[in-house]
């Protein structure tokens, strides 16, 4: 698989939706624009990150951040994805890539690359991740040169891209992270979602979180955050839609939501627009979901979330990322050093920049140098993820 911004032609569409889909995209990119929830990432004097995106990000439970990531940072994601997607397995299940050799999740245990028919909806209306996708999309008919299956998302992608690593330690986005989720913020896990012109899968309509949900501490911030980064921006037909606000709602209805609407084209739900090195803040508990891919343009998103600490210290989840256990402070700890590399392999890249410092390792920044050694301790760091 070789990432392009954009495809020369694609001969793929909606067939019988197309025209519904495009009074659909249209109506979406004129709410979105009436959001007022984008712009750059401003601080305060004190430091704090600045009220009125705090409060358009609680409002409509996401924030589009634009130009986070200058041309050289996506030069680089761009050269490093495609040398780390070229080594992907050549087809699902196999253990070498297109060119024979090892492929580099092939012994890997944690769960890596996720595969999908053309414009497919693989979770949909399926039990997969305890069955939080309840409803089926609308699959388009794919290309009939397409090949059979393609690889829409990558888990534990830290681990195969150093330039994805350096946009995790990125000093104003962790910033960001300590103003949502306190200084003492956690991991949550780190993806790519890959939608190529012509074949990107959808990812039917979904709220992120699993547990909680019935807590009485639960809140709209209780299950975290995304961090989305778009390596070629996004359209409202290639990119992600959320309904604003619905981070508030609790668990949501979403197969009544469907069959009210007769469609999955849910009329509440604006699309995140965004230019490349934008980098979208979603709210985990947003209803979100992605269309079919049958445009020209490519979506490449790096992923990554961050928990509040008091979300997942001591609680027993997993079985969606990661296996099931219970997030002990040393496990945390050691899930939570992929941030303390990350901002030291940023801060040899980029040494005009201030690395943030993440507090809960203050003071142990020489243990966690990024070097070969390091590199190496990365293989399955997934395994630790911590899913709620
Ligand atoms: O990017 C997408 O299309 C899906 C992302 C998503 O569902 C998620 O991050 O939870």
């Amino acid at each position: 698989m070789v990432l392009q911004a954009r495809a020369q032609e694609v001969a793929v569409d909606f067939g019988p939706q197309q025209e519904a889909m495009d009074a659909y995209l249209k109506a979406g990119e004129q709410r979105a624009a009436e959001l007022g929830n984008r712009g750059p990432i401003r601080f305060d004097s004190d430091g704090c990150l600045s009220a009125d995106i705090v409060e358009a990000y609680w409002r409509c439970g996401f924030y589009i951040f634009t130009g986070v990531l200058n041309g050289d940072e996506l030069s680089d994601i761009e050269a490093d994805l495609n040398t780390a997607l070229a080594r992907m397995p050549v087809t699902e299940g196999a253990d070498v890539d297109a060119l024979g050799r090892p492929a580099l999740t092939v012994d890997c245990e944690a769960p890596t690359a996720f595969w999908a028919r053309p414009l497919s909806d693989p979770l949909g209306g399926t039990e997969i991740a305890e069955g939080r996708h309840p409803a089926k999309m609308y699959e388009p008919s794919a290309a009939v040169d397409a090949p059979e299956k393609e690889i829409y998302m990558v888990l534990g992608s830290l681990q195969f891209s150093e330039a994805c690593l350096r946009v995790y330690g990125h000093p104003q986005l962790l910033q960001v992270a300590a103003a949502i989720n306190g200084e003492d913020f956690t991991p949550f896990n780190e993806a790519l979602f890959i939608k190529r012109p012509g074949l990107g899968s959808s990812v039917a309509w979904h709220q992120d979180g699993v547990t909680h949900w019935d807590s009485p501490d639960w809140d709209q911030g209780t299950h975290g955050f995304n961090f989305m980064a778009q390596l070629y921006g996004c359209t409202a037909a290639n990119g992600l839609w959320v309904v604003p606000g619905s981070h508030k709602l609790g668990r949501v209805d979403i197969k009544a939501m469907v069959a009210a609407a007769g469609t999955d084209r849910l009329p509440e739900a604006v699309p995140m627009i965004c230019a490349p090195g934008d980098v979208c803040i979603n709210n985990r508990q947003t209803l979100h979901g992605s269309f079919a891919n049958t445009t020209a343009d490519t979506r490449l998103t790096v992923n990554f979330g961050f928990h509040r600490r008091s979300a997942v210290l001591n609680v027993t989840a997993g079985g969606v990322h990661n296996a099931r256990s219970t997030y002990d402070a040393a496990r945390i700890h050691e899930r939570a050093r992929l941030i303390a590399y990350a901002i030291d392999a940023r801060r040899q890249r980029f040494p005009h920049e201030t690395p943030y410092v993440y507090q809960p390792f203050a003071g142990l920044e020489d243990d966690y140098r990024w070097n070969a050694d390091a590199r190496a301790t990365l293989k399955d760091y997934n395994l630790l993820d911590l899913s709620i």
